[in-house]
């Protein structure tokens, strides 16, 4: 049996994490964090000597690319890993023009800018899109750092660009960030390619021998939800590409400084366990009864909370009313590369006058509003506080700026001190307001995550510590749900693989064109259906079939509940 990346593995810190209590779960994802830090068995995470010689290296690289006219640094991910490249090049875009300087930095997304605040996992799986959408972006460029991310070794779309980088490596450094060892790679046939990950990293690594490409792959240990790569590994990736980008503008900046920087945000945040648990408890109760929990902020903390809420319907079979941001400005505010996409649909409705209008109106008592910083508290209008909604307020100060407080009543008010001692030796007070704001908004990003992961195990949408509502979305996530199905049952992968295609297609007896079918036909038809893998775990772990499996998930809406009682 093949080996199980480490991205992939169940972390056993968080193994009954499904039954714990709303502070609880707080203290389980602060002891998952602190693996970032702190690595995970023999591992020492982010402060890995070599992964810091590698950026110190890249920084420099980095800094020459951005002092060249035909230079650019390119940051491109899928998920979780595009949206943190998509806000790593806006805020360094913005920081080099208020110098002075290129704005050199560029992301990609795969499905593009749609797939910011919306799941589109599907494109994910293409390799030739990638390396094309690359080409297209550096046409006229002679100098370029390439920054592929893919937290699990996996992403086709990314191995489609890094191959395409190692044949110009004239023109580019290609960088692959991810958060397994290389062996780990995913060594499965890509469709309609010729290559598996595996086989580019084994390029990649030749030309690292000879300085031409860097693999910047800190071991995090597995996420606290398993393969949920938003959490730790989104968070790492910040923090990368955070520090190599500063280090690159700022020589004289400390790696080890920066990387102590964020730990001390990190113990900051979760030294509000208590109130953390008490906002899980109220996000909880909303998704439960059926209400909604709607994110408000401006700028950063906006788009990191709408980067939160997207990643909701894939992991836990959410709707996408159940969790949503908004993000003071909407589009305007964005600088994103397609424009505005307001007009495509209700998802893209991102800015607070939608909110106001469409949303403000019905706000009931089961809904949540949380308000993220103190200026957006100055953007919504007072309709706002007179309706029958629950509010939290989350916002950060550092010591000695204690904030004016509100006078506007709250269910919760979590003011976060954070308490980075090492900021104040900073002598620039542009650099110093830069890394406050990255500080904040990555306190904010462990906070929200706090707050819908923990919501969504208080509804019922983790078993132990799995997903067990994943959408059956693309290749990797196919994979996924049937290791999913597998771990509730003694039945063999090739048996789980068929009852998952039982579930998609929702049959007792699969045709032969079903059965031979490609993994991108299954998750076309699997994509737009709801319950797919709870189907699957009720047939596997019965023996009954289809139908009588669906009749059991309507009368035990809660998963856990009801895979818990099967398990037993
Ligand atoms: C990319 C990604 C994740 C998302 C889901 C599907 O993963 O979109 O961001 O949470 O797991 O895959 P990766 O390529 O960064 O490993």
């Amino acid at each position: 049996m093949m080996e199980q990346p480490i991205t992939e593995l169940s972390n056993p810190l968080s193994y009954n994490i499904d039954k714990a209590s709303p502070k609880e779960i707080a203290e389980i994802l602060y002891a998952c964090d602190l693996e970032i830090f702190y690595g995970w068995n023999e591992t020492k995470g982010v402060r890995d000597e070599n992964v810091i010689n590698k950026i110190e290296q890249l920084a420099h690289k980095i800094s020459e690319v951005i002092e060249n006219a035909c230079g650019a640094v390119v940051i491109s991910g899928c998920g979780t890993s595009g949206r943190i490249a998509f806000l790593t090049a806006r805020t360094f875009n913005k920081y080099l023009k208020s110098k002075g300087g290129n704005e050199c930095f560029h992301y990609i997304i795969a499905g593009d800018d749609r797939a910011l605040f919306t799941s589109l996992e599907l494109a994910e799986d293409d390799p030739v899109v990638g390396a094309y959408r690359l080409q297209q972006l550096c046409q006229n460029k002679t100098d370029v750092v390439y920054i592929g991310v893919t937290c699990g070794l996996s992403a086709p779309f990314v191995a489609g660009q890094l191959d395409y980088t190692l044949s110009h490596l004239d023109i580019y450094t290609p960088v692959l960030i991810g958060f397994n060892p290389v062996h780990q790679a995913r060594n499965l046939k890509i469709e309609k390619w010729d290559k598996t990950f595996f086989q580019v990293v084994q390029e990649l690594e030749k030309a690292e021998n000879s300085s031409k490409a860097y693999i910047l792959n800190p071991i995090i240990g597995p996420e606290p939800i398993t393969g949920s790569s938003r959490m730790k590994s989104g968070t790492t990736t910040r923090i990368l590409l955070e520090i190599l980008s500063l280090k690159a503008i700022h020589r004289q900046l400390s790696i080890s400084e920066l990387i102590s920087m964020y730990e001390s945000a990190c113990h900051s945040v979760y030294k509000y366990t208590d109130d953390l648990g008490s906002m899980i408890d109220l996000a909880g109760a909303s998704l439960t009864s059926g209400g909604h929990v709607f994110y408000l902020g401006c700028d950063g903390f906006g788009l990191m909370a709408m980067i939160d809420a997207s990643e909701c319907p894939p992991t836990y079979g959410a709707s996408f009313h159940d969790m949503r941001g908004f993000v003071d400005g909407g589009f305007s505010a964005l600088l994103n590369n397609d424009g505005d996409l307001s007009s495509q649909g209700p998802q893209y409705k991102i800015s607070i006058e939608d909110f106001e209008r469409d949303i403000v109106p019905s706000l009931a008592s089961s809904d949540l509003v949380v308000f993220l910083g103190e200026d957006i508290l100055h953007k919504v209008s007072e309709s706002i506080f007179s309706a029958p909604c629950k509010r939290v307020f989350v916002s950060c100060y550092w010591p000695n700026n204690v904030p004016t407080t509100t006078t506007r009543s709250f269910s919760l008010s979590l003011v976060l001190e954070l308490d980075v001692a090492k900021l104040a030796s900073l002598n620039s007070d542009p650099l110093k307001a830069l890394i406050t704001k990255l500080l904040e908004e990555v306190s904010l990003k462990w906070v929200v995550n706090n707050l819908s992961t923990g919501a969504h195990i208080l509804k019922g949408k983790v078993c132990q510590n799995k997903m067990v509502d994943v959408k059956v979305s693309n290749n990797k996530l196919f994979h996924r749900a049937v290791g999913i199905v597998q771990n509730y049952s003694s039945l063999s992968v090739e048996e789980c693989t068929t009852i998952l295609l039982k579930s998609i297609y929702d049959t007792d007896s699969l045709t032969a064109d079903q059965e031979s079918a490609s993994v991108v036909a299954h998750i076309e038809v699997a994509s737009c259906k709801d319950m797919v893998v709870p189907t699957a775990i009720v047939i596997a772990s019965l023996g009954c079939n289809v139908s009588e499996a669906k009749e059991m998930l309507k009368s035990q809406p809660v998963l856990r509940k009801l895979v818990c009682a099967l398990v037993n």
